[in-house]
């Protein structure tokens, strides 16, 4: 009986050890997994942050050409028509000092329209009822300057009944086509029209 208490003594201390070795050999080579991710990922993370740089670096150059193509083709083409060169904007309607700060914004200015020869030419160009000139009675009512210039304007080319101060505060000049023709009219600064701007000459 004795013997055999020990022989069970025996076995259960192997078991016991044997499940103590297998824990301590499962944790050894946990430790070894852990030592060879140490080791391997700082090298993964620069191989992929390597690449990761060079992709981005070129969507950058994509996107700088991009950008670059985009301001190309966006520029606003000045046609020559007559001595001058305009900028019709067909596309956008904003009130007169947007219209003004947007034609600076392209060294110009907006037009003025110093004949009935150049209202022609440029009316013949217009696709849209309403386009905003340079000419203003800001300064004194009634009295029609353009801003560019702070002088009085050369040519006024006013519709039937204009300038009529309609709606009470109507200070800046626009171009309106009435019965397919082009003529002034005095409109409230704050409406949104059209715009044409000018230069002289190209730079
Ligand atoms: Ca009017």
């Amino acid at each position: 009986m004795k013997i055999v208490i020990i022989g069970l003594l025996v076995t259960i201390f192997a078991i016991h050890e044997s499940q103590q070795t297998y824990a301590e050999y499962a944790e050894y080579i946990d430790y070894l997994d852990q030592i060879h991710q140490i080791k391997t990922k700082p090298i993964e993370d620069f191989t992929t942050l390597s690449k990761k740089f060079d992709d981005l670096e070129k969507k950058f150059e994509d996107l700088r050409k991009t950008v670059t193509a985009v301001k190309t083709a966006e520029l606003p083409k000045f046609v020559k028509i007559g001595s001058k060169y305009y900028y019709i904007d067909h596309a956008e309607e904003v009130n007169w000092f947007v219209a003004v700060d947007k034609c600076r914004a392209m060294d110009a200015n907006l037009a003025g329209l110093q004949s009935m020869e150049e209202l022609k030419a440029v009316s013949d160009k217009l696709t849209e009822r309403d386009y905003w000139l340079d000419i203003n009675d800001l300064g004194k009512k009634g009295v029609y300057q353009t801003l560019s210039s702070g002088q009085n304007a050369g040519f006024l080319n006013w519709h039937d009944g204009e300038p009529n101060n309609g709606s009470g505060n109507e200070r800046c000049v626009v171009l309106r086509k009435i019965r397919s023709k082009y003529a002034m009219n005095d409109e409230k600064c704050e409406i949104k029209h059209h715009f044409i701007c000018q230069k002289n000459q190209l730079e």
